[in-house]
């Protein structure tokens, strides 16, 4: 499995990085949005089952640019490679590190630029279920409207890791009024993105590789398998359990 991270450079700006990474035409593109702190980065995180992205309980908000995550997600029946799109959160107020005017702002040149050249390919709207469903509307609309119903956009609902008897009854309980809301989600995976470290109980432990395996089922259903092909094919790390020994073996695995 190779891990790359696209490295902050000097000489070249922010809009070239991001241009060239739309540019690639060997791999899934998937955008992360939503409200500051609701758990984007760590859903990164998750994922690249590494803690490459920047996170924080920071309510001002820790990710302040589009920044992308090059990564084979190993599925079931697949690799797919793909980019993470990390975001800034959208509701920082106007005293946040990225105020909501300026998050909008990027997010919207960020999809332009990515419909413009190879295109999105899956929307990933990243909410805290501790939050009410109605005040997922907003930014809702705001990717509807960006999109204009072209890209599957799939709820990713985090925060669960205490949920009982299970994450899914998240779901469960909210399907209803979030059509009610008008909202139409393609998929959607009920996780916790909580770090793990070795002290954790094993329930925990369970219910974060029950959220790998739940986001990675969403990416391997609404990614076009055929894209590109994958560079190295490994067997399924044991993760978790040495999460610190794989991303040495990640970044020894950097071009
Ligand atoms: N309890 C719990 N905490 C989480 C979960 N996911 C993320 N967090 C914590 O929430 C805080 C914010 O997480 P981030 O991943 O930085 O959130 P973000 O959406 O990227 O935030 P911004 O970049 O500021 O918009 C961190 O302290 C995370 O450890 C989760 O599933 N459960
Ligand atoms: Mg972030």
């Amino acid at each position: 499995m190779t891990w790359v991270r696209r490295r902050e450079s000097t000489t070249m700006p922010r809009h070239h990085r991001i241009e060239e990474a739309s540019n690639r035409t060997d791999t899934c593109n998937i955008v992360i949005v939503g409200e500051t702190g609701v758990g984007k980065s760590s859903l990164v995180n998750l994922i690249t089952t590494t803690q490459t992205a920047p996170t924080s309980p920071d309510s001002m908000g820790c990710t302040t640019e589009p920044t992308v995550y090059e990564h084979d997600v190993m599925t079931q029946n697949n690799t797919v490679k793909v980019q993470l799109f990390d975001t800034a959160g959208l509701d920082d107020g106007s005293e946040g590190t990225v105020p909501a005017m300026q998050a909008q702002k990027d997010l919207k040149t960020l999809l332009k630029t990515l419909k413009k050249n190879r295109g999105i390919h899956l929307l990933i709207y990243c909410v805290r279920g501790t939050r009410d469903v109605t005040v997922l509307q907003r930014n809702y609309k705001l990717m509807h409207s960006n999109v204009k119903g072209k890209v599957p956009i799939v709820l990713v609902v985090t925060g669960l890791e205490d949920r009982e008897p299970d994450m899914e009854s998240w779901w469960r309980n909210n399907t209803t009024s979030i059509l009610n809301l008008g909202m139409n989600f393609a998929g959607h995976a009920c996780i916790t993105a909580l770090t793990i470290d070795p002290a954790d109980a094993d329930k925990l432990r369970r219910r974060r590789e029950q959220s790998y395996d739940a986001v990675c089922s969403l990416i391997e259903q609404h990614c076009p398998q055929n894209i590109g092909t994958p560079r190295v094919t490994t067997i399924r790390p044991a993760r978790f359990v040495l999460s610190s020994q794989i991303s040495v073996t990640l970044y020894a695995a950097e071009p």
